[in-house]
């Protein structure tokens, strides 16, 4: 299976991004995204397949105090509720990827000995952050656009979980941010709270600009 075309020197360094490969994100999860768990082979192909054209393999990673304000549980409120966090609308979910629990740890048989750099998002109680970038109310960086940057990074690739949240905001960061962005279909699961939001996501980003493949 081969989605990338150049290597590491001909026209710029490239990045394959791991979105929130999580056991809470898999089937029996706290969060499970229908066939979540499907993505983890074509993540480790894209992976071995970038780290042997020298190309660089980072993974964003959600990870959440206990007491997080995108947990229906600190309010009261049904799962899939709206509401407001951080001054931005919210969609409340169940707990999941608490920090130190194994819904967290990425799922066991994805090849992290390839992941160079992990970059943790959702640590803040008060805001959440579905873009593996920026938080949502883009106060605060995770400073990957800056690290992809200081490596020579021109294009990325991406797959995870899921579709219509963090793959699509940390798509939409990326190509905001100026790199040549990929979204592999197939490496990626939706949620799809409404039949056909992963669809609509991958639309969303066709019309930013980015290749989805
Ligand atoms: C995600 C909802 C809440 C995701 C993370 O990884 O898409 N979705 N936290
Ligand atoms: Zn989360």
């Amino acid at each position: 299976m081969t989605y990338t075309t150049s290597s590491s020197t001909s026209n710029g360094r490239q990045a394959l991004i791991l979105v929130d490969i999580q056991n809470d994100f898999c089937p029996g999860g706290a969060l499970e995204v229908q066939n979540g768990d499907k993505i983890v082979p074509v993540a480790n192909d894209l992976a071995v397949e970038f780290a042997t054209a020298g190309n660089l393999v980072v993974a964003t990673r959600d990870i959440h105090p206990a007491d997080h304000g995108s947990f229906a549980s600190q309010h009261g409120t049904a799962v899939g509720e709206l509401g407001e966090l951080g001054g931005v609308t919210q969609v409340f979910w169940p707990d999941h990827c608490i920090e130190g629990t194994e819904g967290a740890d990425y799922h066991p048989d994805l090849m992290v000995e390839l992941i160079v750099r992990e970059f943790p998002k959702g640590t803040d109680a008060r805001i959440d952050s579905y873009s593996g970038f920026y938080d949502n109310d883009r106060r605060s960086s995770t400073g990957l656009a800056e690290y992809l940057r200081s490596q020579g990074v021109v294009a990325v690739t991406i797959v995870g979980l899921a579709t219509d949240y963090c793959v699509a905001a940390t798509a939409r960061d990326a190509i905001a941010e100026g790199f040549a962005t990929t979204v592999v279909a197939e490496g990626c699961r939706a949620v799809n709270m409404e039949p056909g939001d992963g669809e609509h996501a991958l639309e969303e980003l066709r019309n930013l600009g980015v290749a989805v493949v």
